[in-house]
């Protein structure tokens, strides 16, 4: 074929997938054959299959790796892709979804639709993949067209349609699937090849054949459907390439298949995986050394790939499976996950390292296998899909690397989410380090995975920053709390954090946004996922009585169901855990007549959390890999918060509480003080939603979905410099019970304590702190502005009470800076809203201020003792003095006369 012609040749790649043993290898080898590529037939019986290249599936009669062959027909080259159908290797099938233009799903004429058939219906549905279906086996008895057809069409789709009929009555049938097509029809009588291949392409026709693999039989039939209805694809001029899945040749060459999906790939031309997105630390460019076009075993050597072909690529070393390179976007994560958990025996003297290496290039080419190393234990564990990938993996090692691994008992590979929003802060700052940061985590819909989203303010944290910590959380996301599970179904947003000008480094927002997750999830509710199967039980009517028991144990559901005559089909799904042995059960109460098949549905919530959780023991508290608590910083020297008190101590702002009676705002207030705890953040989500409907939290910018007329302290210009807070000093003192004792007798001495108090928490949150008191009914008060320490102090002037100074003041910063009040009074409330200040109740306040240093009660207890009414003042007081004079501190407003005391 000369070049000329490659270019305007249309390249259509076909997946064949089916349940095991359909007959998949079966029916490519016909079609080969048929399309004149082969000219003798193999057979997966005889071990010589075209398709079934390796010695280990030649030996076992089934497929493992997905395999390539090209087939050039006229004005089409079909490159068909043959893949595993045991559940096992699913992942492997899955990944080739990700290049397919269109899927042939082969049913088996005896089985019927099996639950994995199923499970692959949904897949395909979910990668939108146009499909065709063929229906083998119709050799042997039992195989009933019309009755199979009828379940396609009731259980696959109402868009399945005989393609074996004549054509008048295919019109009729496939005219049903479209508006268009239907008005077509009804107007001409006929539909063209090309309204069917666009009803095709739209996934609203399924051409249905009926056929042989092993005879030949319907094998023409399925190859003209695909050369006349096959979608054909378009690709850009700009380069683009996916990577599907990667591999190793009999000589251990590292090999890349990808598919070209835009321009030409030439031999020798540099790829990288730059994106934008992409950490400039993981970004790699390599040279394609050898492009390799495979047909089964054999290959040959191409100069160049155009657009749609799928290839090999030897010479590159950084690639992984799922990668967009050029033009081409990265895929979503796969759907399927090891749900098994081995430990690996490592024959006497191997050394775990040297072994661990290893296995990590397997880990490489499976993707239904994650190689843990638990470092406590010094210990390997496999996670994988189940025996028959279990027992594939001990042979592939003992081939490629010739050690004989035994493997421990299975365990299940649980997950965990939680069932509400919750914000989470972490914030890390020994010497000379710096970091903050601030999460929303959201549950997200059950197989959604983990997703990661910003919607932080470029002011608070720049981009580079939060694109660093979003690739840190997605590279290396931190386990839940239950088991120190891998989290899922989550949705992390980061809505806030601060990187200090010369401190910070990459590892600092690292170790914050590890806090942040785990102290999110700390004061969330947690739920731990155990793995679900599908299964499909065969069985003699007699034995279901006995299996119905069973499920119902285990923890499963069935579908109802009508035995046949003699034999029985139940369907339904249940718990792996339950699950993943009663094959050889059911082996054995039915005397070998059952027939169990299983395929992974998804994750559920476990039926006995408490238990599952204790059986593994894990404590996250002492998790010291993945603290929950922060690391702050006081004289030059880092001390721990505790989880549950880091909300107190945070330099960023975050949400504002929210207590009955208060106007609701959104979590997302970029420049909000934070008051409330975790759960108190969950609740408001939940109160905010209730009163305004959901929040648009998948896009969400804090800014640009601020509701009108839902206050906005933050609004259009986010304020920057130092906080204000605003304390309505007699207004607190007599809100606090410890201050209200003290001022029954002396107000002075109250006084004194709420200022002593202050100092010590201006010193921690570094806030410009103006307390003010009213003095309004003093005759001839002239007002004063004064110093104490580290505090501005303002004693209002006659006629003006402190609620109108607080109101003033917060007119007058609040353009610039952002503000906040503590104070109790109802009406003062409102008119500091309106300034966009935000109000701190007294008792919240009390909770901050407790929190800080977690002194209060200290000092309060010295200076409550009759024989020390003076404020004793640590050392610690001093250097906070010290510090905060050395601070060029703004003068409150309307700072009348300044009189030192
Ligand atoms: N009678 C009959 N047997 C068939 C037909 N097609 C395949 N087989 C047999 O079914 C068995 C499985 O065939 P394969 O082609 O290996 O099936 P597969 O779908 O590739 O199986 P896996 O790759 O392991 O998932 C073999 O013994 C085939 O000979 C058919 O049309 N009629
Ligand atoms: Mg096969």
């Amino acid at each position: 074929m000369d070049n000329g012609m490659k270019e305007t040749m249309k390249r259509v790649c076909v997946g064949l997938l089916a349940h095991v043993d359909a007959g998949k290898t079966t029916l490519s080898e016909a079609l080969l054959y048929r399309g004149g590529c082969l000219r003798t037939l193999g057979r997966v019986d005889h071990q010589d299959a075209f398709l079934d290249t390796e010695t280990l599936e030649r030996e076992r009669g089934i497929t493992i790796f997905s395999k390539q062959a090209v087939l050039p027909l006229e004005n089409v080259e079909l490159q068909l892709l043959d893949t595993p159908g045991h559940a096992d290797f699913s992942a492997e099938m899955e990944r080739t979804l990700q290049i397919l233009d269109c899927a042939v799903l082969v049913v088996s004429g005896t089985d019927g639709l099996q639950s994995h058939t199923r499970t692959l219906w949904r897949l395909l549905e979910r990668y939108g993949i146009p499909a065709f279906i063929f229906v083998n086996k119709m050799d042997l008895p039992g195989a009933d067209r019309a009755a199979l057809l009828r379940e396609l069409r009731e259980r696959l789709s109402g868009g399945c349609v005989d393609f074996g009929e004549e054509t008048k009555a295919v019109w009729e049938n496939a005219a049903l699937c479209g508006e268009e097509a239907l008005t077509a029809y009804l107007e001409t009588g006929a539909l063209s090849d090309k309204t069917l291949a666009e009803l095709v392409g739209a996934r609203k026709l399924f051409p249905c054949f009926f056929g042989s693999a092993l005879r030949l039989e319907g094998v023409d039939a399925l190859l003209d459907g695909l050369k006349r209805y096959a979608p054909r694809p378009s690709y850009p001029s700009a380069f683009g390439a996916r990577v599907y899945k990667i591999a190793r040749d009999p000589q251990g060459v590292r090999l890349t298949f990808l598919k070209v999906t835009g321009g030409v790939l030439r031999v020798k031309a540099l790829l990288t995986n730059r994106h934008p997105g992409v950490p400039e630390e993981d970004v790699w460019e390599e040279k394609a050394d050898q492009l390799r076009i495979y047909s089964g075993a054999k290959f040959h050597p191409a100069e160049e790939a155009g657009a749609g072909t799928v290839c090999a690529v030897a010479g590159l070393s950084r690639t992984r499976p799922g990668e967009g390179l050029g033009g081409e976007t990265s895929a979503p994560a796969p759907v399927l996950e090891p749900v098994l958990s081995y430990r690996v025996e490592l024959p006497e003297g191997c050394d775990p390292g040297g072994a661990l290496s290893r296995l990590r290039q397997l880990e490489e080419e499976d993707p239904m296998l994650r190689v843990v190393w638990n470092d406590r234990l010094r210990e390997i564990h496999l996670q994988l899909m189940g025996e028959v990938q279990l027992e594939i993996l001990r042979r592939l090692i003992l081939d490629r690397f010739g050690l004989a691994v035994e493997f421990g008992a299975g365990g299940i590979v649980y997950r965990e989410t939680i069932t509400a929003p919750a914000l989470g802060a972490g914030h890390f700052e020994p010497l000379r380090h710096y970091a903050e940061v601030r999460l929303l985590l959201e549950p997200g819909p059950g197989g959604s995975g983990l997703v990661f989203a910003a919607a932080c303010p470029e002011e608070e944290l720049s981009w580079d920053w939060q694109r660093l910590i979003l690739s840190q959380l997605r590279a290396s996301p931190p386990p839940g709390i239950l088991t120190g599970s891998p989290l899922t179904d989550l949705k992390i947003t980061l809505v806030g954090g601060r990187a200090h000008e010369k401190h910070t480094e990459g590892g600092d927002f690292r170790q914050a946004a590890c806090r942040a997750v785990r102290q999110g999830l700390a004061g969330a509710e947690n739920v731990l996922l155990e793995p679900w199967y599908d299964f499909h039980l065969e069985l003699p009517a007699g034995c279901l009585g006995r299996a119905m028991t069973d499920l119902q144990r285990m923890g499963g559901e069935t579908d109802p169901c009508q035995p046949a005559g003699e034999e029985a089909v139940l369907t339904g799904c249940g718990p792996a855990a339950g699950l993943r042995n009663y094959a050889a059960e059911v082996a054995a109460y039915t005397h070998g007549q059952g027939r169990l098949s299983c395929s992974l549905r998804g994750y559920e919530p476990c039926a006995d959390q408490a238990a599952a959780a204790a059986a593994v023991g894990y404590d996250w508290r002492r998790d010291t890999d993945y603290p929950a608590d922060s690391v702050f910083c006081a004289h030059g020297t880092g001390f721990t918060v505790p989880w549950d008190q880091v909300w107190g101590y945070l330099h960023t702002a975050s949400a504002p509480r929210v207590e009955a009676g208060e106007p609701e705002r959104t979590v997302s207030g970029p420049r909000a003080a934070y008051t409330g705890t975790a759960e108190q953040d969950a609740e408001l989500m939940a109160i905010f939603e209730r009163t305004y409907g959901p929040v648009k939290r998948r896009e969400f910018r804090p800014r640009e979905t601020a509701r009108p007329e839902a206050p906005a302290p933050a609004a259009d210009a986010p304020p920057a410099g130092p906080e204000y807070l605003l304390v309505d000093g007699y207004n607190i003192i007599f809100a606090w019970d410890e201050l209200k004792r003290v001022a029954a007798d002396n107000l002075d001495a109250a006084r004194k304590q709420l200022l002593d108090l202050l100092c010590n928490y201006q010193g921690f949150r570094k806030c410009v702190v103006i307390v003010v008191f009213d003095a309004y009914r003093v005759p001839g008060n002239p007002g004063e502005a004064t110093r104490y320490h580290n505090l501005h102090v303002v004693y209002t002037k006659e006629s003006q009470t402190a609620d109108a100074y607080i109101e003033k003041a917060t007119y007058e910063i609040g353009r610039g800076h952002r503000v906040r009040v503590a104070t109790s009074d109802g009406a003062e409330q409102l008119i500091i809203w309106g300034h966009g200040a935000l109000r701190v109740s007294a008792s919240a306040f009390h909770e901050e201020v407790t929190q800080v240093g977690g002194q209060i009660a200290a000092i309060l207890d010295r200076n409550n003792r009759p024989e020390s009414r003076q404020p004793v003042r640590a050392a610690m007081d001093r250097a906070l003095l010290e510090n905060a004079q050395r601070r060029e501190d703004p003068e409150p407003p309307e700072g009348k006369t300044v009189k030192k005391r």
